[in-house]
């Protein structure tokens, strides 16, 4: 295992090795014990079983020992999970959102990301946001890992100890492309963070198809709507716009073209003209969810993709 890179490394991990030790001693022991008896106590050796009778001291023994040794795993324990609950007031809060099947950072001051940058040697807390269903937020380097509620926001934090970039994973079942909710979180120098921070909104507007892609990108749209023409869970963006597509209102079938109105109203109420072959239910309404200058770069984005007929 690597050594963990987070200030709770090394609590998590202590614990870790401490019941370990005690399992690996426990089962050591009974397996011994097993097999001695079972040439000790053989048939041909006992022809006649023994009637054994109680004995009070082993009795003790056999419940005070495993009561330490349960009380000496909790404490281990404990101790590491009560500093994971005090966030420290200076801590810098980045929004974590997840989604089916992706993550999306936000920064304080609005800034988005889909890899979470975060500067080394200073507290972080994340807000943990669900759009759908349950998600679990896991940095295994960090040994930190928590579940991501619809309806709530659970938080966590932690202060990077070690630069370089490291797995996040979603680690709660949440459908079919659930493996696919994978990131990177980037320890980066203070100075560095902050430039990175303060990146003009500007840059990402100019007119640079590369630049679109980021923003739909960190949207989370990919994660179920591939770039190249390729059938995922969604419609591929390839060659949509101005598409012509029977989509179902209201379990009716209806002709329409999928032109800068129509992908407007579908990031925002994915559900209510779905695509005939598609599955209702399955993406996030946007509603507050997104900007609407994020909401036009998607859509440019879109356009830029093509709108021949797939
Ligand atoms: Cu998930």
């Amino acid at each position: 295992m690597n050594p963990g890179a987070s200030n709770f490394s090394q609590g998590v991990d202590y614990a870790f090795y401490v019941i370990f030790g005690i399992s690996v001693v426990l089962l050591l022991l009974v397996t011994i014990t097993m097999i001695y008896f079972v040439i000790r106590y053989n048939k041909k050796r006992h022809p006649v079983a023994a009637n054994i009778e109680g004995s009070v001291t082993l009795e003790i023994i056999w419940t005070v020992i495993p009561v330490i040794l349960v009380l000496i795993m909790f404490w281990v324990g404990y101790i590491g999970y009560v500093p994971m609950e005090k966030v420290p007031n200076d801590a810098i809060e980045i929004k974590a959102i997840g989604r089916m099947w992706s993550w999306t950072f936000e920064y304080d001051n609005g800034r988005k990301s889909d890899r979470l940058k975060v500067p080394y040697n200073l507290p972080v807390k994340l807000d943990l946001i669900s759009q759908d269903v349950l998600h679990n937020l896991y940095i295994p380097a960090f040994r930190i890992k928590k579940d991501v509620v619809p309806g709530r926001t659970n938080t966590m934090w932690f202060v990077a100890q070690k630069m370089g970039s490291y797995d996040v994973l979603c680690a709660e079942y949440c459908g079919l492309r659930h493996a696919y909710m994978i990131t990177k979180i980037d320890v980066i120098p203070e100075e560095e963070y902050w430039s990175w921070y303060e990146l003009p909104e500007d840059s990402l507007k100019i007119d640079n198809v590369e630049l679109w892609y980021q923003v739909t990108k960190a949207n989370g749209c990919v994660g179920c709507h591939s770039t190249d023409g390729t059938k995922l869970v969604g419609s591929t963006l390839k060659g949509l716009y101005n598409s012509k597509k029977i989509v179902i209102v209201d379990g009716e079938e209806k002709e329409i073209v999928a032109d800068e109105e129509y992908l407007k109203r579908s990031i925002l109420e994915p559900n209510v003209e779905i695509v005939k072959g598609y599955s209702p239910g399955l993406m996030p309404s946007y509603i507050n969810q997104i900007s609407d200058e994020d909401i036009d770069i998607i859509v440019k984005y879109i356009k830029s993709l093509g709108d021949e007929e797939k």
